[in-house]
């Protein structure tokens, strides 16, 4: 890994993904455009229909304060080539439609809440005139050949060069950048991905960049894919990030009902900090901006649980010791957090943790867990009771461990 200073990113662990653009009216599924192979014409019709009245970038940053979140990434620029920001480079924005410079709206309501600021930006673009036609192009099977055949990525590459130092030089310090995607028809170089991570480097610093340029960043990304281990690369143990949709979709789409429950998403969450990873869950706002009502009761259901579980997150990371079977554990300094996902009949055994704890308790409640060592000569294990019946997650307060 390399450049930004990403101690902020490591220590948040949990982050809003925002997908809106004109895909949010379609209401199914981001990839619309290139799904149903659509022509300019086709797709004007979100456009001319843009109006997000709902979108409030206050109750968005407030939702992913108050669901434990502490930085927010929205798509300032999408595969669809929309842009929610101003851009001197191109009308085809929310400014010229609907009068609304929502990054800038984004990047405020973000600070003003303390969280940190994320842009997602597409490399892909289906809507600029040099962006040669591939297999994911809405237009791949329709374009005359006259008129693939005078597309030019290098007027392209400036594009998005261009944009990218507007995105970081118009709204205030950006911390980082999510880039999307560099894939077998489209490498690094269609990107000019070197230079313009100098470029990013250069105008901010500190700021964390992904790894979806081709090159490496600061991290990596898993997608809806939760890994269960630290990750590593070439040995040594990187950065990442999981990002993950509530419902299978990016940007809204209406009929889809299939949610993942908040409990699912609290163990994902718990799992990414156990194994040295960040979270970054998504929501589609509706075509008019709107917070889904579902998504909202999620975040909801997630914070009352951040709410009394914050410290076995933010701050905390992977722990040297086995949990026991059905746990997990994070570690923040001297202190052990056992997240148990079931609860067990009657003791948890504590493997290797023997003369080790100095004292546990529940983390909700404070209240005290009594433990003693087994009999038998097993001085393998601490053993705890318990109290109550439901699955949650104990402080054991360890001697110094590391
Ligand atoms: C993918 C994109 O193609 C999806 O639409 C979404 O933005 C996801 C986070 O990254 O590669």
């Amino acid at each position: 890994m390399s450049g930004g200073s990403a101690e902020w990113f490591r220590a948040a662990r949990f982050g809003l993904f925002v997908h809106f653009g004109l895909y949010s009216l379609a209401a199914r599924h981001e990839w619309v455009r290139s799904r149903e192979a659509m022509w300019d014409a086709d797709y004007d019709r979100y456009l001319e229909r843009f109006d997000p009245d709902l979108f409030d970038a206050a109750a968005l940053a407030r939702a992913a304060r108050e669901a434990g979140m502490r930085y927010a990434v929205l798509t300032a620029k999408h595969h669809d080539g929309f842009c929610l920001f101003d851009s001197a480079l191109t009308g085809y924005t929310s400014v010229r439609a609907a009068g609304r410079d929502l990054v800038a709206e984004f990047a405020e309501a973000m600070r003003a809440e303390g969280l940190r600021v994320g842009l997602y930006y597409s490399l892909l673009d289906w809507r600029h005139p040099d962006f040669t036609v591939d297999r994911y192009h809405p237009l791949r099977d329709s374009l005359p050949p006259e008129e693939a055949a005078g597309r030019d990525m290098a007027r392209y590459r400036a594009y998005l060069h261009g944009q990218v130092r507007e995105l970081l030089t118009g709204y205030g310090p950006i911390d980082l950048l999510f880039f999307d995607f560099t894939y077998p028809a489209k490498g690094p170089a269609e990107w000019g991905a070197a230079e313009l991570m100098a470029m990013v480097r250069e105008l901010r610093p500190g700021i964390v960049v992904n790894d979806r340029l081709g090159i490496p960043g600061d991290y990596v990304t898993p997608e809806q894919y939760q890994p269960d281990a630290p990750l590593t690369r070439d040995g040594a143990e990187v950065l990442w990030e999981a990002c993950h949709t509530l419902n299978g979709s990016w940007g809204y789409d209406r009929d889809n009902h299939d949610y993942k429950s908040p409990d699912l998403l609290v163990r994902m969450l718990v799992q990414s900090v156990a194994c040295g990873g960040n979270l970054l869950l998504n929501v589609g706002p509706t075509g008019r901006g709107a917070l889904d009502p579902r998504a909202a009761e999620t975040l909801r259901a997630i914070g009352a649980w951040t709410s009394l579980h914050a410290r076995a997150v933010h701050g905390a990371g992977p722990s040297v010791f086995e949990p026991p079977p059905n746990a997990l554990y994070t570690q923040r300094g001297d202190r052990l957090y056992l997240h148990l996902l079931a609860w067990p009949l009657k003791h948890v055994h504590l493997p290797g943790l023997a003369g080790r704890v100095r004292y546990a308790q529940l983390l909700h409640d404070g209240s005290e867990v009594r433990m003693q060592e087994l009999d038998g000569g097993d001085h393998e294990h601490n053993n705890l009771a318990p109290p109550g019946r439901e699955p949650g997650t104990l402080t054991l307060t360890l001697p110094v461990v590391r």
